[in-house]
C-alpha cells in the first residue's frame, strides 16, 4: 500500500532571519523535518514567509538557503507535490522556485478538497484587515510597477535595505504575540465570514506566528501554524483527522531561546 498519505502544512520558517535561533540552525531543523515526513508526505503546503527575505532580480537570486532548495528539489524530484505560498516577507518571487525546485506557487488564497474535506489555504497578510494604513502598505508591497524600480536597484542595496526593513519591520511590530481574542483577531473574522457561503472544513493560515487550533463551529476549525525561530509548528492531516504538532528535535529551542 502507498504509504503517502499524509498532507503536511507548516509556515513562517524565516530562513535568514538573524533573530531567535541561529539561521543555520533553523535552516537544518526545518530539512531535518522534511527529511522525517518525507517517506509519509504526499503533499506538502508551505504557507509563507519561508524565507525573511526573497527577492528575485531577472538573473540573480539571493544567497543561501542551499540544504532547504536542494531538500525541497528531492522531495519533487520523488513526486511529493510541494505548495509554496508567497508571504509579507517573501512575496517578490518569479518563476526560479517552480523551475528550479519543482514547487506549486501561489500568491494568494488557495481552496480546494481533499478525501472529501474543504480546505482554504493562506498566508493570511491582509485577510480580514480593517487597517487601511497597513493594507495601503501591502498594496505599495504589491505593486508591479514599484516592484520593477526596487529591482533596478543594486541588490546590495536593494538586498541591504530589506534585511534592515525586516528587522525593524512595522508590520512585525504592529501586532502583539498575545491572540487577542477571536473578535480582534482578523483571521478569525475573515474564517467566520467565509463560512458562511462556503464550507470550509479547515482554514490553515500562517502570518500570526501564534499557533492555534480553533473550533469554529462543530465541523469547521481554523489553524494557525507557528513559527520556526520559536514555536516550530506543522499540522498534519492524515486523510482523516488534521494534528497541530510541535516539531522539536536535540539542540533546537532550548529553553530561554525564545
Ligand atoms: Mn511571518
Amino acid at each position: 500500500m502507498d504509504s503517502r498519505t499524509h498532507t503536511y502544512f507548516a509556515s513562517d520558517f524565516h530562513l535568514g532571519l538573524k533573530a531567535g535561533t541561529d539561521p543555520l540552525e533553523r535552516e537544518r531543523h526545518v530539512v531535518r523535518w522534511l527529511t522525517e515526513i518525507s517517506s509519509t508526505a504526499k503533499s506538502i503546503y508551505l504557507v509563507g514567509d519561508l524565507f525573511d527575505f526573497w527577492w528575485e532580480y531577472k538573473m540573480v537570486v539571493p544567497k543561501g538557503f542551499t540544504r532547504f532548495l536542494g531538500k525541497i528539489s528531492e522531495l519533487t524530484d520523488a513526486g511529493v507535490e510541494v505548495h509554496f505560498f508567497t508571504g509579507n516577507h517573501d512575496m517578490w518571487i518569479g518563476d526560479y522556485l517552480a523551475k528550479e525546485c519543482g514547487m506549486i506557487l501561489h500568491t494568494g488564497e488557495y481552496r480546494f478538497e481533499l478525501n472529501g474535506r474543504r480546505f482554504c489555504v493562506a498566508h493570511g497578510e491582509g485577510v480580514g484587515v480593517r487597517d487601511k494604513k497597513y493594507l495601503a502598505l501591502l498594496w505599495v508591497f504589491r505593486n508591479r510597477f514599484l516592484r520593477s524600480l526596487y529591482s533596478m536597484l543594486h541588490p546590495r542595496i536593494g538586498i541591504a535595505l530589506a534585511h534592515r526593513w525586516s528587522l525593524s519591520s512595522r508590520l512585525a511590530k504592529s501586532y502583539s504575540r498575545e491572540f487577542r481574542g477571536e473578535e480582534k483577531e482578523p483571521l478569525v473574522r475573515y474564517a467566520r465570514e467565509a463560512m458562511q457561503d462556503d464550507d470550509i472544513d479547515f482554514f490553515i493560515f500562517g502570518h500570526r506566528h501564534i499557533p492555534l487550533d480553533l473550533s469554529l463551529s462543530e465541523k469547521n476549525r481554523l489553524l494557525i501554524l507557528g513559527n520556526w525561530f520559536n514555536a516550530p509548528v506543522y499540522a498534519d492531516w492524515n486523510g482523516e483527522e488534521m494534528t497541530l504538532r510541535e516539531y522539536k528535535s536535540d539542540g533546537y529551542l532550548k529553553a530561554g531561546d525564545n
